[in-house]
């Protein structure tokens, strides 16, 4: 598949999740750093740095996108020939792709200890990282329920309870304003994540805040399944991670909005979640409080805020 095209359709949704539109990206770097013609060692530098720009210009939340992008090129440019050059960039995102699917099962070890038989727990939205946890639960013969959200607008709650059904877990499907009256039933919620800023704040899919909140009152603790790559470094000096918002009518027709001249709608489809709701992240590095995310960036993605441009 042509890089424009794995651009598009993470532009368009097909591939969602921020994991995999991490894992995705670097295999289309690496497809096309094998396609692109030999020119010698600038242009390829120049056009991988193009490839990057079309990636990043896809979806601007889940920082797993830049950050596998930076891990996938860094050191492209200081390389001495055009071979060695696309040779780096090739094994750099294969070894991205392998610890990312490395990651997701270390992560999901933690969230299954975490999760004791019997227990019900919520889940919102489609996580690959919160689900593997709950798979592996189930796996290690608990017996265990999910209830799982619908997530307006898009319904990736669907894909979630699919999967859920697949592997026999027994779960309850409820609108996304029920997650307050379902509460008293839930021992634990696992979310996964798009990004964590410094301050351990978590930027999940729209509805996150309030399922922490209403966990926070009910004394229920919230985990987040987060692999170290989606830690935003660009928090350390001060930048903000800037919420996707979608078009309207994936929330209310055209024709039916046209009507209402009145009326706006607003997709957003990210929201924050503060650390004080958070009981810990978990991460193929171990479950972290919170607070702790300034030392995951320093030490898992090597980032040295002294080093970099602002
Ligand atoms: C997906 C979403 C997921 C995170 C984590 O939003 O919010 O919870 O990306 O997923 P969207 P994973 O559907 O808009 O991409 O654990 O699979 O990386």
């Amino acid at each position: 598949m042509s890089l424009a095209k794995t651009a598009e359709q993470i532009r368009n949704m097909e591939i969602r999740g921020a994991g995999k539109i991490a894992r995705e990206a670097a295999h289309a770097l690496l497809e096309h750093a094998d396609s692109l013609p030999k020119a010698g060692l600038s242009e390829f530098v120049f056009e991988m740095n193009k490839a990057a720009d079309i990636l990043l210009a896809t979806r601007p939340t889940a920082v797993s996108l830049p950050n596998a992008v930076r891990i996938v090129l860094s050191g492209m440019s200081s390389a001495s020939t055009e071979d060695e050059a696309r040779i780096l960039v090739k094994n750099q995102a294969e070894e991205f792709i392998a610890s990312s699917n490395e990651a997701v099962k270390r992560i999901a070890e933690i969230c299954a200890a975490r999760i004791k038989d019997g227990m019900t727990v919520m889940t919102h939205c489609n996580s690959k990282a919160a689900l593997a946890g709950i798979i592996l639960a189930k796996e290690q013969g608990k017996n265990i329920s999910v209830i799982a959200t619908e997530v307006r607008p898009w319904n990736q709650g669907r894909l979630t309870i699919q999967t859920l059904n697949d592997h026999e877990i027994p779960t309850t499907y409820i609108v996304d304003s029920a997650v307050r009256t379902f509460m008293k039933e839930v021992d634990l919620v696992i979310v996964g994540a798009d990004a964590v800023t410094v301050k351990g704040a978590v930027v999940n899919k729209i509805g996150t805040s309030q399922i922490a909140l209403a966990a926070y009152e009910a004394r229920k603790n919230v985990i987040v399944a987060a692999e170290t790559y989606k830690f935003a470094p660009k928090t350390v000096l001060g930048q903000h991670i800037e919420i996707e918002e979608r078009p309207a009518s994936e929330v209310l027709a055209d024709d039916v909005s046209a009507k209402l001249p009145f009326v706006t709608v607003r997709n957003p489809v990210f929201d924050v979640t503060p650390a004080r709701y958070i009981d810990v992240i978990v991460t193929e590095a171990g479950a972290v409080p919170p607070e702790a995310a300034y030392t995951i960036m320093r030490d898992h993605l090597g980032f040295d805020p002294m080093q970099e441009k602002l």
